[in-house]
């Protein structure tokens, strides 16, 4: 049963009775990712992809302790004074959602938090910029982002470019691989990292529509949960790692001056880094987004075409 805090709106709704292709969106990226009015323009921008594929577009959010599942257009302006006043929106992962609604409060949902709503709506396919996962010094400060429990427990298709290489990469992927969660390279047989299309992880590849569908299938007949599909950010915005390697060494050596860790950490690295090439992450970030939405777009009306 969805309690009544949950509000899936009728767009969603319908799309979802009628069988009809639903893509979940991330809002964290909206509330901690990225300034005004960058956020709210990408926020728009991704929708609008969504709606020229014919495809239904659910940004969630929680917002006065009501979780958003798609936003109706009153709602959407809502967002936006918000976004504009900068008013304090927390950073929620999934174990954050009952307090937040019990005390109605505003936040961000990040990649666990996301999944775990889309699913209680129904919704099978999400895509997001980047999964959050093991951190550098993960062995004092045991620092693994509940995106990858969420991957092992919640049955969704999420899209991302990978991972950004502020965290421990190799640590990142063994932890995928313990909990059991499949990692498809999308055209790619080498893990991406976020703002850089290839790196020296080989993951397995699948370059057609019809393989992904019958592996969903396989999936969750083998009562599998999530899955990662990895899509590199297109060539022409990927930065090179060497130039992004000292800017990240050195926002991990601020972070730990200034005692930065826990949730803070991730939004901090971020801005940082975007400071660091002065907004040229931010228009990578941008570039990447836009690029999962629209292969989210294509894996959700497969599934639906070819009937899962
Ligand atoms: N990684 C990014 N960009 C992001 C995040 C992670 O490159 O915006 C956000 C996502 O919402 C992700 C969350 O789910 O941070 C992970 O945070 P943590 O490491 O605190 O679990
Ligand atoms: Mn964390």
């Amino acid at each position: 049963m969805i309690p009544k805090s949950i509000n899936i709106a009728p767009s969603v709704r319908n799309a979802l009775k009628d069988k009809k292709p639903v893509v979940a969106l991330e809002s964290t990226v909206l509330t901690h990712g990225l300034p005004y009015p960058e956020n709210f323009s990408i926020f728009q921008t991704l929708e609008n992809l969504l709606i020229s594929q014919k495809v239904t577009p659910a940004t969630i959010i929680v917002l006065d302790g009501i979780a958003y599942i798609g936003l109706e257009e009153n709602m959407q302006m809502k967002l936006k004074q918000m976004l504009k006043n900068k008013e304090n929106f927390s950073k929620l992962g999934m174990r954050d959602l009952p307090l937040a609604i019990a005390k109605e409060i505003s936040g961000g949902t990040t990649v666990s938090a996301t999944m775990l709503l889309a699913h209680l709506a129904g919704i099978k396919v999400f895509a997001t910029g980047g999964i959050g996962g093991v951190h550098r010094n993960w062995e004092s400060s045991l620092d693994i982002s509940s995106d990858l429990i969420a991957l092992s427990r919640i049955p969704v298709i999420v899209i991302s470019a990978g991972c950004k290489a502020i965290l421990d990469i190799p640590a990142t992927l063994e932890v995928l691989e313990t909990l059991a969660i499949p990692i498809l390279g999308w055209k790619t047989n080498s893990f991406p990292l976020f703002y850089t299309s290839k790196s020296v992880y080989p993951i397995e590849k699948i370059d057609n529509l019809d393989i992904f569908v019958s592996f969903w299938k396989n999936h969750l007949a083998l009562k599998g949960k999530g899955i990662l599909i990895a899509n590199p950010i297109p060539e022409e915005y990927s930065l090179p790692l060497d130039k992004l390697d000292s800017i990240i060494n050195e926002s991990i050596e601020q972070a730990q001056i200034k005692g930065i860790k826990g949730k803070e950490l991730t939004p901090f690295l971020l801005d940082f880094l975007a400071q660091a090439t002065k907004g040229e992450s931010i228009k990578a970030n941008l570039a990447l987004l836009k690029n999962n939405v629209q292969l989210a777009a294509e894996l959700a009306k497969a599934l639906i075409n070819k009937g899962s």
